[in-house]
Order: C-alpha cells, then sequence, then structure tokens
C-alpha cells in the first residue's frame, strides 16, 4: 500500500519553515513585545489547534439545546453519540460529533466566562465561529443593518477601529459612517456623543477601542442608543481578558452585541467570540456569521476557545489582568513624570500611547510615531506607530502605542513597568530629530540617537528581560516555548577582528555581545550565510 502521508516532522520536511519558526520564537523571547493586541497563547493552547480538530469541517452549529447543557452533559459521549445517532441535526456534515461537543463547550465556557451584571451563563447566546474581530463586526453589520444605513464609531485617528467605518474598510463603504471624536482634554464627551447620535440617528452605535486608553461608560452608551432607536454595538476586542476577569466593567447584557477577539488579553488562539441576551439577535447573528459572513468554521480553535475560557474562569487569570492595569497604569505616570505627554492623559486598561511630537530637535523638527517604533524596535522593545489626537492622517501618526498584557505574562510588575518606561524615555528623549533634504523625495525626517544612551538602554532591556523571575530557559516547556537547541549545529572557536567588530557582532547576534567581559562566554545565535545563495543557516557559537 502506498502512503502518501508525509510522514515526518516539520523540520525534517522543511527545514527553512522550521527555522523561520524557530527564529521568530526567539525573537519573541528576547525582545519586550508591547503591542495592546499581542499576548502569548500558553502552549497548551498551541497544542489544541495542532489537534485532529484541525482536519475537519463542520459547517453549521451544535444543537441549539446545548447552549443549556452543563459540562457534564455536554461530555457524556455515549448520551450524545446515541442522540447523535438517532436524530438529525444542524450541520451540513457527518462526523462531527466530536466538533460538536468542542463547540458547545467553547460556547459554554465563554458565556461562564462572561457572565455579568445579573445575566448568568445560561442568559447568554455565544457564538465563537467568527475567524477575528474584522469579520465579527461584518457579521453584526450584516445582522442588524441593511447596505445604506447609518453606524456611528469613534473616529480612527482618536483611537478607533478600521471595522468602525472607515472609509477604506468595507464597514466604511456599505454603510453611512458618522464619527464622534474626543474632546479637547481628549476624552469621550457622552453629551457631544449623544447630540451627534440625535443629528444622524445611527442605526448601530459603537463603543470599544483600539487606542482610546480609558474604558467607556457602557450604560451612558445605552442610553443614547435607547434614545435614537440604535442597536449598541460593544467591541471589546483589545480588554475582553480585563472584562472576563471582572477587573472593569463589562457590558453584558447592556449592550445589544458583545463582541471580543480571543488571542489579545484574553491570550487564546485567533478568533472572535459574539454574545448578547437577546434570543432574537443571537438567532440573527449565527446565520449572518454562517452562512453569510464565511463557510466552514476553524474546529481546532473552537478547543483552543474551550481550554482559554477555562483559564479565563482562574484566580490566577484575574491577577494577571489586574496586574497588566497596574503595570499600564505605572507607565503612564513614569512617561509623563519624565515629560513625555500620555495622550488621553492617562490609562485604566491595558494599553497607553506617548506622543513622540513632545520630542523636538533643533531644527523644529518632531519625533515621528515610526522613527520611535524603530528606534525601540532595535533596542529589543517592540511597539507600533499610532495616531493621537490632532494627527491628520493614519499615515503620519505622532505616537506609539504600547500595551502590557504580554510583560505581564513574563511576570512584570510595577516596579519593572517604571523601569521599562524609564529606559524607553531615556532613549526617546535622547533623539534629535532633524530634516534633511533628498533627492527623491524632498525634505525627509531623520532622527540621530545618542549612541551611549542607545546602548546602555539594550543592556538595560536585556537584563529586564532575562530577570523577570521567570525561567527563561528556551526549552520546549520553557518560556516562550522555543526549542531550537540544534545539536548539530556547527561549532568552533573562530577568529574575528576588524574595525568594528564588536558592534557588528551586538547586531547580528541575538544576545548582547557588547556586554561580554574577556575571558567569559556567552550562548547566542548568530545567521551566516550557507553554502546556497540566499538562506541562512543558525549556529549557536559561545
Ligand atoms: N490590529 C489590532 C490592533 O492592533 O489593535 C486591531 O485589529
Amino acid at each position: 500500500m502506498s502512503d502518501y502521508l508525509f510522514r515526518g516532522s516539520l523540520e525534517k520536511l522543511d527545514k527553512d519553515i522550521f527555522d523561520l519558526t524557530q527564529i521568530e520564537a526567539e525573537r519573541q523571547y528576547r525582545k519586550l513585545i508591547m503591542i495592546p493586541s499581542e499576548s502569548t497563547a500558553p502552549m497548551a493552547v498551541r497544542e489544541a489547534l495542532m489537534s485532529a480538530f484541525q482536519n475537519i469541517y463542520a459547517e453549521g452549529y451544535p444543537s441549539e439545546e446545548s447552549r443549556w447543557m452543563s459540562e457534564e452533559e455536554i461530555l457524556d459521549h455515549p448520551m450524545r453519540l446515541a442522540d447523535y445517532r438517532r436524530n438529525g441535526d444542524p450541520r451540513y456534515y457527518k462526523g462531527v460529533e466530536y466538533a460538536d461537543a468542542v463547540e458547545a463547550l467553547a460556547r459554554k465556557r465563554a458565556a461562564q466566562t462572561f457572565a455579568a451584571n445579573g445575566f448568568t451563563a445560561n442568559d447568554i447566546y455565544v457564538n465563537v465561529q467568527a475567524l477575528s474581530g474584522g469579520p465579527a463586526n461584518n457579521a453584526v453589520y450584516q445582522a442588524l443593518l441593511n447596505i445604506g444605513d447609518t453606524v456611528m464609531g469613534l473616529d480612527l485617528l482618536h483611537g478607533g477601529h478600521l471595522s468602525h467605518g472607515s472609509p477604506v474598510n468595507r464597514s466604511g463603504k456599505w454603510f453611512k459612517a458618522v464619527h464622534y471624536g474626543v474632546d479637547a482634554n481628549e476624552k469621550l464627551d457622552y453629551e457631544a456623543i449623544r447630540q451627534l447620535a440625535l443629528e444622524h440617528k445611527p442605526k448601530l452605535l459603537i463603543a470599544g477601542y483600539s487606542s482610546y486608553s480609558w474604558i467607556p461608560d457602557w450604560k451612558k452608551f445605552r442610553e443614547i442608543a435607547d434614545e435614537v432607536g440604535a442597536y449598541l454595538l460593544t467591541d471589546i476586542s483589545h480588554i475582553g481578558g480585563l472584562v472576563a476577569a471582572g477587573v472593569v466593567p463589562s457590558p453584558i447584557g447592556i449592550a445589544d452585541v458583545v463582541m471580543s477577539t480571543t488571542h489579545k488579553s484574553l491570550d487564546g488562539p485567533r478568533g472572535a467570540v459574539l454574545m448578547t441576551t437577546k434570543a432574537d439577535i443571537a438567532k440573527k447573528i449565527d446565520k449572518a456569521v454562517f452562512p453569510g459572513e464565511q463557510g466552514g468554521p476553524h474546529v481546532n480553535v473552537f478547543a483552543g476557545l474551550a481550554l482559554t475560557f477555562k483559564l479565563a474562569q482562574t484566580k490566577q487569570f484575574k491577577k494577571l489582568q489586574d496586574q497588566t492595569i497596574k503595570n499600564a497604569v505605572a507607565m503612564a505616570d513614569q512617561f509623563t513624570k519624565r515629560g513625555l505627554r500620555v495622550p488621553f492623559g492617562g490609562t485604566n486598561c491595558h494599553m497607553l500611547n506617548v506622543d513622540c511630537s513632545s520630542v523636538v530637535g533643533e531644527d523644529g523638527t518632531k519625533l515621528s510615531g515610526d522613527q520611535a517604533a524603530r528606534i525601540l524596535d532595535i533596542i529589543g522593545v517592540v511597539v507600533n506607530r499610532n495616531t493621537i489626537p490632532g494627527d491628520k492622517s493614519a499615515a503620519a501618526p505622532s505616537g506609539i502605542r504600547l500595551g502590557t498584557p504580554w510583560i505581564t505574562q513574563r511576570g512584570f510588575n510595577e516596579k519593572q513597568s517604571r523601569q521599562l518606561a524609564d529606559i524607553i524615555a531615556d532613549v526617546l528623549l535622547a533623539c534629535a530629530p532633524h530634516a534633511v533634504d533628498t533627492v527623491r523625495k524632498g525634505k525627509q525626517r531623520r532622527a540621530k540617537v545618542d549612541f551611549k544612551v542607545f546602548n546602555d538602554a539594550k543592556l538595560k532591556i536585556r537584563k529586564l528581560a532575562m530577570g523577570a523571575g521567570i525561567d527563561f530557559k528556551p526549552t520546549k516547556t520553557g518560556y516562550p516555548h522555543f526549542y531550537y537547541i540544534d545539536d548539530k549545529a556547527t561549532t568552533g572557536v573562530f577568529e574575528l577582528n576588524g574595525q568594528r567588530i564588536r558592534q557588528v557582532l551586538d547586531y547580528v547576534a541575538s544576545s548582547d555581545l557588547s556586554a561580554l567581559k574577556k575571558g567569559k562566554t556567552q550562548v547566542t545565535s548568530i545567521a551566516t550565510p550557507a553554502k546556497k545563495p540566499g538562506r541562512a543557516v543558525w549556529s549557536k557559537v559561545c
């Protein structure tokens, strides 16, 4: 019999892709990642994602009754299998008896996790099939609106999201989008939002943001929506983990629909969860997600989600989310103390912004968000450039956006978060932005940084990253699930010299060779050209 199963590990079958997976894991290990929408999923979640559920289709939904079953009933396989054999079900495929269980569990546990405001798990209808936040929002539009209806959300430049009616997104092309902004104090002005809603009578009002760093007053949004006859969608994509842990107010039962992505502060697989306490809306949402918006769901993601929502109900998760906020508040305070302006006046969630235009060069040139993000990346802190109030275009943002979920997972507390803010401030304040005339593009911004400040910052980041009281040993089980130990890699003694060899090595090696004292050793990875042109192999040197 022939065997077409392509047996063998990723490493054996495709060394190039294997290497990429490993150097990405190594990057996540070495750098402090402060993208507010990123976190590291537990290894067990990743295990669920690579399970056999990855292989199947399951168009449709589990039985409606499974929403009200207990976990024990869902997992009572003899009962469920007998039921499955005897009766028809709402799926279009056979072979989904276990997919039914895993999706029903993911729905049930999501409802348990988000039960709040007097609404129990049995009052919450959950859909876990949307592939991510954008598609989930699109499904809500499809469920509740007709093309051309008016939607109202926060301006993208002030911290809203693309899928809240941006002209470059489907939400802004198919619907009439009206945007509210922040006031002169960079805060939401609920009376101004109310007046705008009264003027435009949106059919859907959206609260929940991507960089505005305060938790909205869900009840005020409900009142405005009721006054103008609008549905209320709360997009808690960013703060899903915070809401799940109960460390910030929940919009459950206040909003008509609550949407959260599952891979940001929830630390789960990439996906989204749609929740409502209204049976009629639940039906419309289920139809809008499938077959309206997409075909087969990702059943392996259900497995990862079921685990994620189990973990989200633990004390450890609550502590993590609580500390995540404390760390963001500490960083915002430290930046302000250091003279860097924090847009929106601070934070009470997991994210904050820094106005890079606070840094002005001798010729009046201001540091841009892009320059700041690029410089910080080189010292080992990953952030993204972001518009802040006052910016005119998403293409030229003045701010950077930072989030604390991932560093908190690594064990950071307020003290280390303040140290981190100090290091970032040292570097940003040492930047000397200036304008240069270029032949092709005319006037361009450049920034120089004092080398000593820059290098000191790099060393401090390395120390911080290594010293947060966690086992950072790069093993299969250690943080961050990075296990590239190539025993067959070339090892040896190399004599390297040249005028700037320390700087060159410091740049190309994964560890901080500039910190290496004479006669001492350090484990590092270094990219070296292989025999094949354009390919790199990784070797370990001491
Ligand atoms: N890209 C996500 C974020 O970073 O906020 C939202 O879609």
